[in-house]
């Protein structure tokens, strides 16, 4: 949930990259990191190695500055891979105000990517079965590999995003087309968040 300070005019908002074991969730934060400016960085999240807090979460914090008159921050996490049972997840997506639903294009991977969308909602489910409503951003990873072993976004969108939230296909490890999906998810939230910042005056 968004944390909103209205004395300091700050908000702190948590995007969850969530998708498939092996489907590049690392590496789109690496790319993220590499690829935003200093001033951007909020500060050093070692992620992606095998201790410490990194063991457990990779998180990456951005400081997005002033926007309408609020400090901005973004919390990004990914959870890795097989490390956590259900509950981790569910807490972690309880908190979280929007998602970053990553796929991989690669045919072979469909079935995984149907099944990792399936975890989410279920994760996302409250306790009356009904998936809680958050913005949702669909990135469809790994474009560099050859055209023959790719879905096609619109093949993509049918089999997994069928209520059209925005997709975009991108190359992390190119570092192709991950900032216009983080610049989409966090416009949503930003947007969704209006009103209770609003309250929050
Ligand atoms: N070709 C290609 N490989 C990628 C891309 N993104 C990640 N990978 C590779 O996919 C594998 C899994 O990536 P990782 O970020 O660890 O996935 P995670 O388990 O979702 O965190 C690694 O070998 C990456 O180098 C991409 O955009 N293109
Ligand atoms: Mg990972």
């Amino acid at each position: 949930m968004a944390r909103i300070n209205p004395e300091r005019r700050e908000v702190t908002t948590s995007v969850v990259v969530y998708g498939a074991p092996k489907v590049g969730k690392t590496t789109i934060l690496h790319c993220i990191q590499d690829r935003v400016t200093p001033e951007r960085r909020g500060g050093y999240a070692p992620f992606g190695s095998d201790s410490g807090v990194a063991a457990l979460l990779d998180w990456l914090p951005l400081d997005l500055g002033v926007i309408a008159g609020w400090r901005a921050r973004v919390d990004l996490y990914a959870i890795p891979d097989q490390r956590h049972a259900d509950a981790t997840r569910r807490l972690i997506l309880a908190d979280t105000d929007g998602v970053l639903f990553a796929a991989d294009a690669q045919a072979g991977r469909l079935a995984e990517n149907v099944a990792a969308l399936g975890s989410l909602r279920a994760n996302l489910d409250d306790h009356d079965g009904r998936p809680r409503e958050l913005p949702l951003v669909f990135l469809y990873t790994k474009h560099d590999l050859p055209a023959e072993l790719l879905l096609t976004r619109a093949a993509l969108n049918q089999e997994l995003n069928p209520r059209g939230h925005p997709d975009f296909a991108c190359s992390a490890l190119r570092g192709e087309g991950v900032l216009e999906a983080l610049h989409a998810v966090i416009t949503a939230v930003m947007r969704q968040l209006g009103p209770a910042r609003e309250q929050a005056r």
